[in-house]
């Protein structure tokens, strides 16, 4: 087999609330106190996994994680009970389903010893994501255990804030070989904080062995933070040779645009100007924080976005009128995560891509239709149907959440792994 990009996705976890958490994401913050679906979230998740494998696409999975995480809990020096109502709703967190944060991925073909190395994201800025690293560490060693293919890093120690994957980006020509790696950077966000420090995207960079002549450091402009754009994905995103970006994504363009051609003169950029459509319109609609995938048998590439593009009438409009030119971009394949979606979290977000021979990768993590039914069939049986803000110290609701954790564990042979 060879070299391929497969992408992981975080399976939604039985605790999926919205508890407003995530200061300068717009979505968390307006839905905070909204009564979650947990079950219909992690339907819809699914979901999106059958279409990607229906377009032909390699898929992986990530498990949620325990939860509430009592650990953390305990090194606070309080428990779920007598926990403060904010930091209850940490420890109950289903973030880890955005495994777009879990690790930042450099393939082999762009590191100095051939390996695949990842880092896993020390999620540092928000508390409730703060103590997702130890569990996805673990699954990151479960899953890419060959050492003669996988590096895996401890986090980028604090106070260098890193969000993994979903500001990072590669260009490349062919995953066989090297290609140039972007990682974007924040400074300032009006009112919000900037998530990505820049000490961190350069450690990741030098403990991935990259060669500086096929790495950039770019910075996310002020303006997009400060509209909401708290990760780079949410506008832009690359795949092979194209990138796909909203005008004011970055904080100097021309320069960033300048050495990325320098560095791969085979590159396209299509960029979306904002007179077409707005910041706002663009973190409303998501449009950016869609998987751009490249079809097998020569289909070009495909945009899988979120259904929600295509209620904005100047972003559908727009992006109709791309896929009929004659660029890159053939297909566009609208996927409802609208649960997801309301924590701020689209397509792009609930992945995280790898790209490995997947021969190397444990099996458990690798996912066809049929295992899909039944990770599907397990979450109809046990997942909460609905979570209120107040149900989050119910014993009753706690309880059912570890017994859904338990059965799907054990359904992927991973309880000797995942145990807390
Ligand atoms: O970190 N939302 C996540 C969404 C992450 C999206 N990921 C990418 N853009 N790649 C976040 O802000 C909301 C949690 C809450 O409010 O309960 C949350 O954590």
């Amino acid at each position: 087999m060879t070299v391929r990009e497969i992408n992981f996705d975080g399976i939604i976890g039985p605790s999926h609330n919205y508890a407003g958490l995530s200061l300068g994401n717009l979505a968390s913050t307006s839905h905070a106190g909204a009564v979650s679906r947990p079950r219909a979230a992690a339907l819809q998740g699914i979901d999106k996994m059958r279409a990607n494998l229906r377009l032909g696409l390699t898929q992986g999975i990530f498990l949620p994680q325990w939860r509430p995480n009592a650990h953390w809990l305990a090194s606070l020096g309080t428990s779920l009970a007598e926990a403060q109502p904010h930091i209850r709703a940490a420890a109950m967190s289903a973030s880890s389903m955005w495994a777009a944060n879990a690790a930042t991925v450099s393939p082999a073909s762009d590191t100095a010893d051939g390996l695949t190395h990842v880092t896993v994201a020390n999620l540092m800025t928000m508390p409730h994501r703060s103590h997702e690293w130890p569990q996805t560490l673990n699954q990151l060693r479960t899953a890419f255990s060959a050492r003669d293919a996988f590096v895996i890093h401890d986090p980028i120690p604090a106070p260098f804030g890193d969000e993994g994957a979903a500001n990072h980006m590669r260009l490349c020509e062919g995953h066989d070989v090297p290609g140039v790696e972007i990682f974007v950077y924040g400074e300032a966000g009006g009112p919000f904080p900037a998530r990505q420090h820049v000490e961190a995207s350069r450690a990741v960079a030098r403990l991935h062995g990259l060669s500086p002549a096929r790495t950039l450091f770019v910075q996310q402009s002020e303006e997009a933070i400060a509209a909401g754009a708290f990760h780079n994905d949410v506008v832009a995103v690359a795949n092979e040779t194209v990138i796909f970006a909203h005008e004011q994504a970055f904080a100097d363009k021309d320069r960033f645009y300048a050495a990325l051609r320098d560095m791969l003169p085979a590159v396209q950029v299509i960029e979306v100007p904002a007179s077409a459509i707005s910041l706002i319109d663009a973190i409303r609609s998501y449009l950016f924080n869609a998987q751009l995938v490249t079809l097998p048998d020569g289909g070009g590439m495909a945009l899988i976005l979120p259904s929600e593009a295509q209620s904005v009438p100047a972003v559908w409009q727009w992006l109709e009128a791309m896929v009929a030119g004659n660029g890159p971009i053939r297909k566009l394949e609208p996927v409802d995560v609208r649960q997801s979606m309301a924590n701020g979290g689209g397509p792009a977000c609930l992945r995280l891509r790898v790209v490995a021979n997947p021969a190397d990768i444990d099996p458990r993590f690798l996912v066809d239709e049929e295992k899909l039914d039944a990770i599907a069939a397990i979450v109809a049986a046990y997942w909460p149907e609905e979570i209120a803000p107040d149900d989050l110290n119910d014993t009753r609701l706690i309880a059912s959440i570890e017994q859904s954790w338990l059965t799907l564990v054990d359904h992927l042979g991973l309880s000797g792994d995942l145990l807390p």
